[in-house]
């Protein structure tokens, strides 16, 4: 981890400017705090990736969000070629400036350069293929330039770092460590996978209403009776009744039943939360921007 941050350090001082990927269901949960104070002063672009599975309008909050910053933002899907006009377009912004100096000190232009980072899993291969699809040849060590350093040549004006900038997200609470089960940028195999569920489903009830409802084929009836059902039954404090009832009733319709007409929690949670982090569940974004 350490020797990660310090190659971050070292690589970002060859770099005009700094690519960070976040995913756009989570943005805060998916930024490194340690990326930010690295890259801290440089131009950012920051790129809300698997924007296909969250939720436009929030998405949108967002981009506003960072743009106040003083950030270039792009809501991508790093898999598909088509927003990568916008990428360019927008590291051009964040390179102007630097134009400007260097052609006012009679400086010969070069390619703005640019180093790519963000948590494992979050995109940064597939963007880079996507970005480079048909010019992605190495191009070389350049004079000045820390020995074996590679770019990779994006067009005439444009450098990338071969080699992406990772480092760990950080579980600053436990908010965060759920989302990052979630989405599965951490293996989610480190949490309980009911006690995930139930997150995301109280998450889901709260922000969300309905969409359970319609994904399960869950009528409210089914769902006043089971919830009415948990009230008397349970009577232990802090759990979440509502997430069970809506956990064992989907157990129920998708046939996650154990020997004795029992509902099998465990494959429900799995089901439940593969739905969501596939994109099968909607587009839903488990941060808002306020
Ligand atoms: N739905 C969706 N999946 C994506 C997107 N970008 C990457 N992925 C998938 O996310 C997974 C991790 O991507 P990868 O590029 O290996 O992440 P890296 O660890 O940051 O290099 C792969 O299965 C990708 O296909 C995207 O924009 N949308
Ligand atoms: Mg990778």
């Amino acid at each position: 981890m350490a020797k990660a941050r310090r190659a971050m350090e070292r690589d970002v001082k060859l770099v005009d400017v700094v690519i960070e990927l976040l995913d756009a269901r989570a943005p805060l949960s998916t930024e490194n705090p340690d990326i930010r104070r690295i890259t801290k002063g440089k131009k950012r672009l920051i790129l809300l990736n698997k924007s296909d599975l969250a939720d436009k309008g929030v998405t949108s909050a967002w981009i506003k969000r960072f743009k106040a910053e003083g950030c270039e933002v792009v809501a991508l899907d790093a898999r598909s070629n088509s927003s990568m006009g916008l990428v360019k377009e927008a590291i051009g912004r964040l390179a102007e400036e630097k134009r400007a100096r260097d052609r006012e000190k009679g400086i010969k232009e070069r390619a703005v350069r640019a180093l790519i980072c963000g948590i494992p899993n979050v995109g940064k291969s597939t963007f880079i293929n996507s970005l480079c699809k048909r010019a992605s040849a190495k191009t070389g060590d350049k004079p000045g330039v820390t020995k074996g350093t590679q770019w990779l040549k994006v067009s005439a004006e444009f450098e990338l770092l071969d080699t992406p900038g990772v480092l760990w997200p950080k579980f600053d609470d436990e908010r965060t460590g759920t989302n990052l089960a979630l989405i599965g940028a951490v293996n989610e195999e480190i949490l309980n996978k009911e006690e995930l569920c139930i997150e995301l489903l109280d998450y889901l009830i709260k922000n969300y209403p309905g969409l359970l409802d319609e994904r399960y084929v869950l009528s409210e009836t089914e769902i006043h009776e089971k919830l009415a059902e948990y009230e008397t039954k349970v009577t232990a404090l802090g759990v979440n009744k509502r997430a069970l009832a809506y956990m064992e009733l989907t157990a129920k319709k998708r046939g996650c039943i154990k020997k004795g007409a029992e509902a099998d929690f465990e494959r429900a949670a799995k089901l439940i939360t593969d739905d969501f982090k596939t994109g099968r569940m909607g587009r839903i974004s488990l941060e808002k921007a306020e």
